[in-house]
């Protein structure tokens, strides 16, 4: 039997469905998914297996014009996690066709080194015409040689077979990387965390999401089969820890529910889980907040 084993970088503009496509092709949640924008900050891999081919996913945060130290730092690990993988798939949205930041991302893989096998996906196709699609197509195409082209809805999961079935052949011989049962590679707590996250960018309004982050501070396995998981959510100013305890601590009490409630059904036993909101002002400028999102925290110097 010859195996295969490879990764696949998805990168594309802010929204453009990364995450969800990392969860269908894994079939399971590993990457949170919202509405909104720059919802992924790191790295995150997804393992998918396909016949004897295992196709490592690496969803990227989304590419667009940083400002901040953390939008420099995530716009970095997207560039990185392209330049490492074997295949790199970009996510262009069918409905929003080829944007400033689609033209940029465009320029910015002429960069990558030479040899690295570059797939379009346009994706959304639920949400246009047959005749636009054939337009963006040929657009996109005319603009960057990509290897192949396919025409997907991560949502829905149209075209996401072929889409598997053709990276499952173009990933390089060898042995699998990790246990054919794995489905994720990022740490429990990570993952713990990234859940509670997703619940207070869903739940919040304007900027508040983009200027909070969750840690995981204690995991305790209890007797009974069941965990106690300790998180904090740092936030910028007093203003915004009252926003997010809302009135009554009713809106944390939400949130900590609907965290608690996805972990348990992903681990697969009762969560006890507890969410502190600690004001930092600087945590945007504190190196360990971002070793614990996964960044390189001088990939954010300017
Ligand atoms: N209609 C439609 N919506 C989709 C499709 N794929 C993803 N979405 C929606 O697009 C939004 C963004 O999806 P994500 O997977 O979070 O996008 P992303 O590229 O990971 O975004 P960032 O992490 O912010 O870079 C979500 O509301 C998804 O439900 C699709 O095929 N069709
Ligand atoms: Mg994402």
């Amino acid at each position: 039997m010859t195996t295969r084993a490879g990764f696949i970088a998805l990168i594309g503009e802010p929204n453009a469905g990364k995450s969800t496509l990392t969860n269908r092709m894994v079939g399971a949640k590993v990457s949170i998914v919202t509405h909104k924008v720059q919802t992924t900050r790191a790295r995150i891999r997804g393992v998918a297996m396909e016949g004897d081919s295992q196709l490592i996913f690496v969803d990227t945060p989304g590419l667009f014009q940083p400002r901040r130290r953390l939008d420099r730092a995530m716009v970095a690990a997207a560039w990185g996690g392209a330049s490492d993988a074997d295949v790199v798939v970009l996510l262009v949205e069918a409905h929003r066709g080829i944007t400033d930041g689609v033209k940029r991302i465009l320029e910015g893989l002429q960069d990558l080194p030479k040899g690295r096998k570059i797939a379009l996906a346009i994706n959304k196709i639920d949400r246009v015409k047959a005749e636009e699609l054939l337009a963006l197509s040929k657009a996109l195409n005319e603009s960057f040689t990509f290897l192949k082209t396919f025409m997907i809805s991560a949502e829905r999961g149209y075209g996401v077979d072929d889409l598997r079935t053709w990276l499952a052949q173009e990933i390089p011989e060898g042995p699998w990387l990790y246990p054919e049962d794995q489905i994720a590679d990022l740490p429990m707590r990570m993952i713990a965390a990234e859940m509670t996250r997703e619940k207070l960018t869903l739940r919040l309004h304007q900027e508040l999401p983009y200027q909070l982050t969750v840690e995981t501070e204690h995991w305790t396995e209890r007797d009974d089969g069941s965990a106690r998981i300790d998180q904090v959510i740092y936030v910028a100013r007093d203003g915004h820890k009252g926003i997010i305890l809302g009135h009554k601590g009713e809106t944390i009490k939400a949130i900590s529910k609907a965290a608690r409630e996805e972990l348990s059904e992903f681990l697969g036993r009762k969560v006890h889980l507890f969410l502190q909101v600690k004001v930092r002002e600087n945590w945007l400028e504190e190196a360990e907040r971002y070793s614990e999102m996964g960044l390189d925290f001088k990939d954010g110097n300017a």
